[in-house]
């Protein structure tokens, strides 16, 4: 390996090393973290509505001061870059051995009944922050305002909102009571204060300073009070400077402090806020982002967060409700679950409290033929392949229902069981039921055998196993058990035959025999009756019932009526509700011929 490469490699595993640990957790666990305390007005662009010789050069003098002729005056030319007094030295570095000034214009003299001397200086910070202070350093030497407002924005100067007042005289100028209590109840609430105007000066000036959260009963749960949370939102801050001087009726106009013209203008040094960026806890830094031609500065989210200030949860992430970042709870936001079938989802407040506030995500178009909150079972039309897990992306397969076995497309989305029609079974549909029968028709496609008897229950029956619908046989008509010469008479029919075999595959209506007729004593008219084999048929019920009882190789004595047997269609004998099956005995050769004599006296 060359050289550098090892060199690289060092390098990288050194960064990995030095890298600190980040604050947003610890451990694995995430946890608060907050970027750090900082001026966040340092740098920031501030606007005046008043900078001395914007327009043509301005001269302009402290006011005097104790041990004249001490007075310095400044001549500003915006011009001369030595001799200008912008707004930018406002939040440039503050350093005392080399302090720099912004000043407004001049302002008109004083009096009782002039109009306030507004000179406003709006800072932006570019940025939700969280402020603890607001100060303003004046010039050395220069007054220190009367009266003066502090406004704040949170939506970057589109509403604003007042933020602290000072003055000597404050029911007057912003009708206020000076230094009012604040409550539990009125803590987003301005004051106004007199208390500026005690405040000492030293050599770079004096200061005046806002502390946001001084006074204020929430201050010591600030973590948990959205109120004040708010209170110390600001992304920009405006100073209104009102009066320099407040005169009162009848008071005395100082004649040394009106001789130096140009005294009258407002200078001040330093402009600083401090505060945090806000991220609600859920970032230890903020950072320059490019947002299309611009950078802004933006909180960088950890716990699942986004948003400029962290203030949401990022997408797919909305299990849980977004939450501030407190000491004790990191409110990390979770990741839905949707097992693996949805992109988008959302948060319910609902579900979540109905889950113990544990999980309120509901996914949002489950794909793969899933559904439900968090895409975990089947769409209407599929089922679950319980080979795959829920979260495959084959684990919904669609209904197989029968066309015409089911009596809809929709299965059970667990089982796959489709809705079956009466005698109809399987998963699909596809089978007829135990005690069914398939039919011709599509409506029923399978109807119930008659005194359920099917078919090969019917067979089995032929072979002299126990008919399994003997409970439900009627009285037997057709076995008969006597032969007489009314029965003679009263049949188209009467042949001696032996059963020699059964069809296999017998008709749904009709098991077939096969009948070796052996001996015709009667026939019909028209019938070409004869000895040789011929079909019988039985119905599969009688078979069942064992009415007739039937045994292959056995012999049979049948006397039928032609109308159930040729004129059913069959071709063969039936065995119909009138004809009469009785097992052959051997003496009864010479009796039938003698019923055969007698017959012609029938009817
Ligand atoms: C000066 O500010 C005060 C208080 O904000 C306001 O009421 C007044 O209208 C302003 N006057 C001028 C001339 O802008
Ligand atoms: C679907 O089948 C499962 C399991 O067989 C059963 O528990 C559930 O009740 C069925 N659902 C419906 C809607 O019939
Ligand atoms: C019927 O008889 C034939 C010949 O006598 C015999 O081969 C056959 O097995 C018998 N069938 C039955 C079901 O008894
Ligand atoms: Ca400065």
């Amino acid at each position: 390996m060359p050289a550098r490469a090892l060199a690289l490699l060092a390098a990288a595993a050194l960064a990995l090393a030095a890298s600190p640990p980040d604050p947003c957790y610890e451990d694995g666990h995430p946890r608060r973290c907050i970027p750090d305390f900082v001026n966040a007005a340092f740098g920031a662009p501030v606007v005046a509505s008043s900078v001395c010789g914007r327009r043509s050069p301005e001269r302009l003098c402290d006011p005097p001061g104790d041990q004249p002729p001490d007075t310095a005056c400044h001549v500003c030319d915006t011009a001369r870059p030595d001799r200008r007094q912008p707004p930018q030295h406002l939040t440039d570095l503050n350093n005392p051995n080399d302090v720099t000034c912004w000043r407004s214009s001049a302002l008109p003299t004083a009096s009782y009944d002039s109009p306030p001397d507004n000179v406003s200086l709006t800072l932006s910070l570019g940025k939700k922050y969280e402020l603890t202070y607001v100060s303003l350093q004046f010039c050395p030497k220069a007054a220190r305002p009367d009266s003066v407002a502090i406004y704040k924005s949170a939506d970057y100067g589109v509403t604003w909102q007042p933020f602290q007042f000072y003055s000597s005289q404050c029911r007057r100028v912003y009708g206020r009571p000076n230094k009012a209590t604040v409550t539990a109840a009125n803590e987003q609430e301005a004051r106004c204060s007199d208390s500026h105007r005690l405040a000492g000066e030293n050599a770079a000036g004096s200061r005046l300073a806002f502390s946001t959260l001084e006074g204020r009963p929430s201050a010591a749960n600030f973590d948990v009070s959205p109120v004040l949370q708010d209170w110390v939102t600001a992304t920009d801050v405006r100073v209104v400077f009102n009066r320099l001087h407040m005169v009162n009726e009848g008071d005395e106009i100082d004649p040394k402090k009106q001789a130096a013209p140009g005294t009258q203008h407002y200078a001040v040094s330093d402009f600083a806020v401090g505060g945090r960026c806000k991220c609600n806890g859920h970032a230890s830094r903020c950072v320059m982002q490019q947002e299309g031609a611009t950078q802004q500065l933006v909180c960088d989210c950890k716990h699942n967060t986004a948003g400029r200030d962290c203030e949401r949860c990022k997408p797919f992430h909305f299990d849980r409700p977004w939450g501030r970042a407190t000491v004790r709870d990191a409110n990390e936001c979770k990741e839905c679950n949707c097992n693996g079938h949805a992109r988008r989802c959302r948060f319910n407040m609902e579900l979540y409290k109905m889950s113990g506030r544990e999980s309120g995500g509901v996914c949002i178009k489950c794909r793969h033929y899933t559904a439900g909150r968090h895409c975990h079972y089947c769409r209407e039309g599929y089922y679950r392949d319980p080979t795959k897990p829920i979260s495959h992306k084959k684990a919904c397969k669609p209904c197989d229902c029968h066309p015409v076995g089911a009596s809809g497309k929709i299965c059970n989305q667990t089982s796959g069981q489709c809705p079956c029609k009466d005698g109809v079974t399987g998963t699909t549909c596809n089978r007829c039921a135990k005690g069914y029968q398939q039919s011709r028709s599509h409506i029923a496609p399978c109807i119930r055998i008659p005194r359920v008897v099917t078919a090969v229950q019917a067979m089995e029956a032929v072979d002299g196993e126990p008919g399994r619908a003997a409970d439900q046989c009627g009285r037997c008509r057709a076995g008969a058990r006597t032969l007489n010469l009314n029965k003679f008479c009263s049949r188209d029919y009467v042949i001696m035959g032996r059963l020699v075999g059964r069809e296999a595959g017998a008709a749904d209506e009709w098991v077939r025999l096969s009948l070796s007729v052996q001996a015709v004593y009667k026939r019909g008219p028209r019938s070409r009756l004869r000895r040789g084999t011929t079909a019988l048929y039985v119905r599969p019920r009688d078979l069942a019932c064992k009415c007739p009882k039937l045994k292959i190789n056995k012999s049979y004595l049948i006397l039928g009526v032609e109308k159930e047997g040729y004129s059913s269609g069959l071709p063969g004998l039936t065995v119909g509700d009138r004809t009469l099956l009785l097992e052959w005995r051997d003496d009864w050769h010479r009796r039938i011929r003698r019923l055969q004599r007698r017959a012609i006296n029938c009817h």
